[in-house]
């Protein structure tokens, strides 16, 4: 599973190399969840969208190779839960399961390496567990 995510990234990231002509800062890149509130439970399907701030468009050629999911946004930082990363179904759309076993805000921490970026892209992205 993660070797074809890692695989179709690289696909991409040859197919847009040309696109990425003019290069973007570290910061210059935004994180958001595709839904910011959901159900409470495990094995729930969390997906972030990664947008370039400068143009706009999605970042598909991102390879995310570190995901953190705590609790930290209601005072649960050691409140810590698994990550397995999905195929990403649409550009610059980047799925992954975890647990939400509780109801409250749950705080994501990517890392991401972008084409044509030589430093690491981190995103925090706050989603919202309901009963
Ligand atoms: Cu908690």
């Amino acid at each position: 599973m993660i070797a074809n995510f890692v695989r179709a990234a690289a696909l991409a990231a040859s197919i847009s190399l040309a696109a990425s002509a003019a290069m973007a800062a570290a910061g210059d890149y935004a994180f958001e969840p595709v839904t910011a509130e959901m159900k409470k439970g495990d094995d729930v399907t969390v997906a972030i969208r990664l947008t370039n701030k400068t143009t706009g468009q999605p970042v598909s050629d991102a390879v995310i190779f570190k995901t953190r999911v705590d609790m930290a946004p209601d005072g649960m930082a050691e409140m810590v839960s698994a990550v397995e990363p999905l195929p990403s179904k649409e550009p610059g759309v980047y799925p992954f399961k975890t647990d939400l076993p509780m109801a409250g805000r749950y705080q994501i921490t990517l890392s991401a390496k972008i084409q044509g970026e030589a430093e690491t892209v981190t995103g925090k992205v706050i989603v919202k567990a309901s009963k």
